[in-house]
């Protein structure tokens, strides 16, 4: 359980009214150089724009609990091996919606280079990482720090470079020369990786191997290099926010620091670095067209007085003009009377643009099954009833948005927004 400080509670119930938040984050932006730069100027307290509404819940955390770690080894040689293997992920993807894969492939030399290209990219002078400095989404190779930092309640203690390398890959010019062959060459590897996992998913849905990675929505790959540097008050912010993904599938790549946690049957679960091991977790899309059948669920990082943590999160999504218009939704295979389809048809493209524009502030989020809609029927504003309430300000996307099973629920409120993509 985490206390809320006196100075948590003057944020909150907002006294300075002198605060005057947006230069706050104006100025940071302009500096260029992240939250890095703020750790090298040497403070010891750290600016308020950081300030969590408090840090995230009062959700426990289990020692007890450990993500499935699952062994990729000669699945395709091996019959009974990848039989295995496919029940492992089909339970884990359900259950969790993250699970751990060892032997899967790829070298650990390779991991252990892109997490220290990294972290050479983030450790350079200001001024040359300033250079690639940018909030401009269509930018295939970009650093910053916070990426909807103007949206957020509160700025993450974290600086991120990006990739977009499928489907219309940097020139590898445009790649810093510090990180540019072990981007490149991690890129395809677990670019690769990621097809045998949506294969083994397709046979854990019970679809031919290749549905998956034959969907053309989730055929594309991005990556978000995150460093977090140490912070000097880990307890007033986080490394990064409770969320879930908005994609098919993440393949996250992290260092022996720790601090990545899965919410688990209402609980914070460590997910403890194993070296050489990768962490895969189940994105919003992938949870909608399988039906709920796979689960998109919280993590966050938490902020350390120790570091830096690096980590890589690949994202498997294509949101090209191309396949991000293609239309997807529940698979049909996997529907039946039994199991009608949770959600309309969509598109990627819309999906995201409802997330970046529909962002709805909600007390905390809704545990789906207490989720009552008053008129199935409509497609468009629906009232949805939840048992939630709590004096913290949370984001909610609300269109199209898959609203994780885990979330906290405490009392009856009533909230009326837009819920179009659930039914
Ligand atoms: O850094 C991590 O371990 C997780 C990063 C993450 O959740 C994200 O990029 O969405």
């Amino acid at each position: 359980m985490v206390a809320t400080s006196s100075k948590q509670l003057d944020l909150e119930t907002d006294k300075d009214s002198t605060y005057d938040r947006i230069a706050e984050l104006k100025a940071f932006d302009e500096t260029k150089v992240g939250v890095k730069g703020i750790v090298e100027s040497g403070v010891t307290k750290i600016p308020r724009m950081f300030y969590s509404a408090k840090v995230e819940d009062y959700t426990e955390t289990s020692a007890k609990l450990s993500l499935p770690i699952i062994d990729l080894q000669d699945i395709d040689t091996n019959s009974s091996l990848r039989v295995e293997a496919v029940d492992k992920i089909r339970s884990a993807s359900k259950e969790w919606g993250f699970f751990q894969v060892v032997n899967h492939g790829i070298g650990v030399e390779v991991l252990d280079e892109m997490i220290c290209g990294i972290r050479r990219f983030h450790e350079q002078d200001g001024e040359v990482r300033k250079k690639l400095y940018s909030r401009e989404t269509n930018t295939k190779v970009r650093y910053f720090s916070n990426g909807s930092l103007f949206r957020d309640p509160a700025a993450n203690w974290r600086d991120t470079i990006s990739f977009v390398m499928t489907p219309d890959p940097p020139s590898p010019e445009e790649i810093p020369a510090v990180c540019r062959d072990i981007v490149i060459e991690y890129s395809e590897k677990v670019r690769a990786l990621g097809f045998t996992i949506f294969e083994l998913m397709s046979e854990a849905l019970g679809l031919h191997s290749s549905y998956l990675k034959e969907l053309e929505p989730a055929d594309g790959q991005f990556l978000l290099c995150h460093y977090y540097p140490p912070c000097p008050e880990p307890e007033l912010t986080m490394g990064t926010s409770k969320h879930t993904d908005t994609n098919f599938l993440t393949i996250l790549l992290q260092d022996q620091m720790g601090g990545l946690q899965v919410l688990h049957k209402n609980q914070w679960v460590d997910v403890h670095p194993v070296h050489g091991s990768l962490v895969v977790n189940i994105g919003d899309l992938l949870q909608l067209i399988t039906n709920d059948m796979f689960a998109s669920v919280y993590h966050r990082v938490l902020s350390r007085h120790t570091g830096p943590r690096i980590s890589v999160a690949s994202f498997f999504v294509n949101a090209s003009p191309h396949g991000g218009s293609k239309v997807i939704g529940p698979i049909k295979e996997l529907l039946s009377k039994d199991n009608p389809p949770m959600y309309r048809d969509t598109t990627v493209k819309d999906v995201y643009a409802r997330y970046f524009e529909k962002v709805i502030s909600m007390k905390r989020s809704a545990r789906v099954s207490e989720l009552e809609i008053d008129n199935p029927a409509q497609w468009s504003t629906k009232k949805v009833k939840t048992k939630e309430i709590s004096n913290e300000a949370d984001t909610c996307m609300a269109e199209n948005f898959v609203i994780p099973r885990d979330a906290n629920t405490t009392k009856d409120i009533c909230i009326e927004f837009i819920v179009s993509g659930k039914r």
